[in-house]
């Protein structure tokens, strides 16, 4: 399909173009690009002294060359209210991308608000209100005052347990350190919210509980540990599709014998045998087939077990480990606690396991014997565990989660180079909020308070639950009525009358109403449901920071404006902040209206500055000027001093203060680390992980591996090894689903979609590839059901139904299939049950429903392939 970009040529960048330090706002990887911003009324030239890239661009470039750029890095954004031209391309000398881009990152450029080039025109330039039967465009103050006053009512009335939130509380797009923080000191400071969950789980909770209980943080590697390890163990993860260049650029190297020399030379005097890899998932993935392709099928295993059997597997290969001497004693003495009794109590055989997992109980060895069998020359295997949301969003989530760490501890691969057992991750991190320790363990199960008719008010921040949450298509039901309650209640009252608009909604409120406010980018799906939305900047359109999965922390520099009379989420936060003083002071409640001050912030910089600086571990070495100096490779968190000098003053455009001296002394103490984050007991300190960018200027000095020195997050600093007994499908609903129905609806994501499509669904290249959700599923299926390739399905079950498009997929197993996440045109969270684990994590993956044809292929499917997405070795 061509692409509708309405483009033939293609700008040169000048010379003397602004350049911005931009970390990717989508995934989890965090690469490193830079955004060229110059005027509209001017290009560069071919001769180098007239291009940005100091080369002679009317010769033939070579292969590999970094002096060019594609139309989707290109568009023409406002910056000062000017028209510039805008090019965002991937930084050949960030140390993540080694300038690779992905199908997402890529865009970045295309998918920013451009009036002059008509992309994301979606975005909201202005708050909303409902009014007169609609939603309209009104001003920040009419706005913040109707949900100050509609909130401040009701807090007073009803408590602060009355006001439910909902808050992103991750890195990149809708997140950050300074958004975070401006959401955080607002619902855990100011006030005291108990009833909040996070963007991507109906709780306020961790979703790797077991790990941290363990004293095990989850982000415990660095991408090297990826080219140095002899086997990666990879469960329930994707990651060419979603980590998509932390796959390319660290794990390809090695499973291609690449990395041998570094290996060689960090690792030296010991074998370095061909990389292995082993993926457990019930799934045949592209990124199984890419590592066949590239590293051979000897050096693959796929572990295709039933669906939510991770555990019996975990337990199987701990238990063979242990019975074959395959363990680290040195290590386990030393560095740990509890090992002989979770011996004892996860005691599972081979053949146990094989029958319950359905994978032969040679190849659960295998496994075993790739992570743990030493090397020729007797030394330990170093084999890297990493997991992501086929085990979290898994059946029996806590106990998954602490079976796998087990392995990892037993086999001493923990702080070592070429290990780690961490999350892959989703979005970069972006965490930074004052104590959650008043929400509770378990906390509150949010989703289920709001179906069962509690909360008066709700405040949506940077998430769409109508696309994103279980349960999803009662949750819809119910909200949609209870929000409509104050609706046709805020329609009847006479326009301009704002006291009695509040007591109307305040009325509808207490016969089962709710109140809702969204902060987002764009309209979203449950903003439909919404009273009020409020236009939030996101990345690019202000100064974020946000750490990735080897907690490299960078700061991307604000290249563009945000649209129309779109804020920060932080300052917004703080703007509402100071409408709740006001009009707590205005109902006579000056103590109340006394806990929203400390909310006088004019800038994302002094949020950060109030937040991150003050308040995260080796917060007061980071501020703004060090990190421009740093660059696209930042420092791995948590700082741990600052080095060289001096004081990189001139690069600082906010010209900030901070606390730090020019030169101080390298491995200062830290600071308490701040709830939430992984407090670092011992931290393996690399000064080439604080790489330098500008020579001269100060270096944060970072962590390029936690517990680096055996020293773990426990208070006797001893990894804690724990029971991790089998007990089935666990949460509630599951074994009957799976009993009743047909079809695993296993989902998940594809590499080209982001999250819910947000952006995506604005954008001509993805909506022409996928227009309707896809479901994969095996071709003797869909025969015997009747369908056809591209034909719309129904997908449904007791919890309820939705659509998605048939796309045949010979690998799929049968009675298995896979439907993409969280999508506008067929939300897979219809069909996912209420259940959760005790710490209420919900279990998306293990879903099962059946599957019927609703219609032939509609004519906006007519052009799709639907090729199998695998591809083949030369
Ligand atoms: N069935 C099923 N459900 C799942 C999952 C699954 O695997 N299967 N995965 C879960 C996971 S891991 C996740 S992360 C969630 C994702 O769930 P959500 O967080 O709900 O979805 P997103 O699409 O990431 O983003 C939500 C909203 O953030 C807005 N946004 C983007 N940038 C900004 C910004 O700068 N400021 C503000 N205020 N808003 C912004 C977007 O416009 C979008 O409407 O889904 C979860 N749900
Ligand atoms: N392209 C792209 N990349 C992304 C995102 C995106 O939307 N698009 N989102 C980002 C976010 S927020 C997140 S959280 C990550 C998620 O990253 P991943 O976890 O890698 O992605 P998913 O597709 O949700 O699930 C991964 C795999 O879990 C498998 N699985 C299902 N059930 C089980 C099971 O019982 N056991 C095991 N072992 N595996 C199982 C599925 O078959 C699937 O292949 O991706 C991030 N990266
Ligand atoms: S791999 Fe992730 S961070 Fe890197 S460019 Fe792609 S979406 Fe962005
Ligand atoms: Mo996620």
């Amino acid at each position: 399909m061509a692409f509708k970009r309405q483009i033939d040529r293609l700008p040169i960048i000048p010379a003397d173009a602004k350049q911005h330090n931009v970390t990717c706002h989508y995934c989890i990887v965090g690469c490193g690009y830079h955004a060229y911003t110059w005027p509209i009324n001017k290009q560069g030239g071919t001769a180098p002294d007239k291009n940005v890239f100091g080369v002679d661009l009317a010769a033939q470039q070579p292969a590999e060359t970094d002096a060019w750029y594609p139309p989707s890095m290109y568009n023409v954004v406002k910056q000062n209210g000017q028209d510039v031209h805008i090019v965002i391309k991937p930084d050949h000398d960030c140390v993540v991308n080694s300038g690779l881009g992905s199908v997402r990152g890529a865009r970045m450029a295309e998918m920013s608000y451009s009036e002059a080039r008509n992309t994301q025109q979606q975005r909201l330039t202005d708050p909303l209100v409902w009014r007169y039967g609609q939603m309209q465009p009104t001003s920040w103050d009419d706005a913040l005052d109707l949900v100050a006053r509609v909130t401040a009512t009701i807090i007073k009335d009803k408590g602060e347990d009355a006001l439910f939130v909902s808050a992103y509380d991750h890195g990149g797009a809708g997140g950050g350190y300074e958004n975070t923080w401006g959401t955080g000191k607002l619902y855990f400071e100011a006030m005291k919210v108990k009833n909040i969950r996070i963007h991507n789980r109906p709780a306020y909770n961790s979703e790797v509980h077991a790990t941290r209980d363990m004293g095990v943080g989850e982000l415990n590697n660095c991408y090297e540990d990826a080219e140095l390890a002899d086997t990666i163990f990879c469960v329930g993860a994707n990651p060419l599709e979603t980590q998509t260049n932390y796959f390319l650029n660290h794990w390809i190297p090695n499973l291609r014998g690449m990395t041998s020399d570094k290996k060689e030379e960090q690792l030296p005097g010991e074998e370095h045998p061909p990389a292995r890899i082993v993926f457990v998932d019930p799934r045949r993935t592209v990124s199984i087939n890419a590592a066949e392709a590239e590293a051979g099928p000897e050096n693959v295993l796929h572990l295709a077990i039933n669906s939510g059997t991770d555990l019996a597997l975990f337990n199987a290969i701990f238990t063979h480990i242990v019975e074959k001497g395959w363990v680290d004693k040195a290590f386990i003495d030393a560095s740990t606690k509890g090992f002989d009794e979770a011996v004892k109590a996860n005691r599972m055989t081979l053949q146990e396991a094989s029958e319950i997992c359905g994978v032969s109980a040679a190849d659960i060895e295998k496994a075993a014997q790739w992570i743990a069998e030493p090397k020729a020359d007797g030394k330990r295997r170093r084999t890297m565990l990493p997991y992501e949301k086929g085990l979290i969003w898994g059946n029996d989530n806590y106990r998954t989660n602490a079976a796998l760490v087990n392995i990892a501890l037993a086999t001493g691969n923990i702080g070592r180079p070429g290990g780690g057992c961490v999350r892959l991750g989703g979005h970069q991190e972006g965490y930074s909020r004052p104590s959650d320790a008043h929400v509770g363990k378990p906390a509150a199960y949010v989703d289920q308070l709001l179906i069962g008719g509690q909360g008066a008010v709700h405040h949506v921040w940077g998430c769409d639950h109508y696309k994103t949450t279980l349960n999803a298509h009662e949750f819809k039901r119910v909200y949609k009525q209870r929000t409509d309650l104050v609706k046709d209640a805020m329609s009847a009252v006479p326009y301009g009358d704002r006291d009695a608009m509040v007591k109307a909604i305040v009325e509808a409120i207490d016969k089962g109403g709710l109140f809702a406010v969204n902060v987002d980018i764009i309209p979203t799906k449950i903003g439909q449901a919404c009273h009020v939305i409020l236009p939030a900047a996101t990345s690019g359109e202000m100064n974020l920071t946000s750490m990735n999965g080897e907690r490299r922390m960078r700061l991307t520099e604000r290249y563009m404006d945000p649209p129309g009379r779109a804020m920060p989420d932080c300052l917004i936060a703080a703007r509402l902040a100071n409408n709740m003083e006001r009009v707590l002071r205005d109902m006579g409640d000056a103590a109340y209206a006394d806990k929203f001050k400390g909310f006088d912030w004019k800038t994302e910089e002094d949020a950060f500055m109030d937040g991150y600086h003050q308040h995260e571990k080796g917060g007061e070495y980071v501020t703004y000027a060090r990190l421009r100096a740093m660059g696209n490779n930042g420092f791995q968190e948590p700082a741990v001093g600052v080095e060289g000098g001096p004081a990189a003053a001139g690069s600082s455009q906010g010209g900030t203060t901070t606390g730090a001296q020019p030169g101080m002394v390298v491995g200062g103490p830290a600071i308490e680390g701040a709830r939430g984050k992984e407090p670092v007991q011992q931290a393996d300190t690399n000064a080439a992980a604080a790489s330098v960018s500008d020579a001269g200027t100060e270096r944060i000095i970072g962590t390029q591996r936690l517990y680096a020195d055996g020293k773990f997050n426990t208070p006797d600093g001893k990894a804690i090894f724990k029971d991790s007994v089998w007990r089935g499908l666990q949460a509630p609903g599951k074994q009957a689903q799976k009993d009743k129905h047909k079809f695993l609806i296993n989902n998940g994501r594809a590499n080209t979609v982001w999250q819910s499509a947000y952006l995506d669904q604005e954008n001509d290249f993805v909506m022409d590839r996928w227009p309707y959700p896809f479901i994969e599923m095996n071709p003797e299926d869909m025969a015997e059901a009747g369908i056809k390739q591209g034909d719309l399905v129904e997908v449904y079950n007791d919890a309820g139904a939705t659509q998605a498009m048939a796309y045949p997929t010979p690998t799929a197993r049968r009675g298995e299939t896979f439907m993409l996440f969280g999508y506008p045109t067929g939300v897979q969270g219809n069909v996912v049950n209420a259940g959760t684990n005790e710490l209420i994590i919900p279990n998306y993956k293990q879903t099962w429903g059946d599957i019927r044809k609703i219609s032939d292929a509609p004519r906006n499917v007519a052009h799709l392939t639907f090729k199998p997405k695998e591809y083949r070795s030369a």
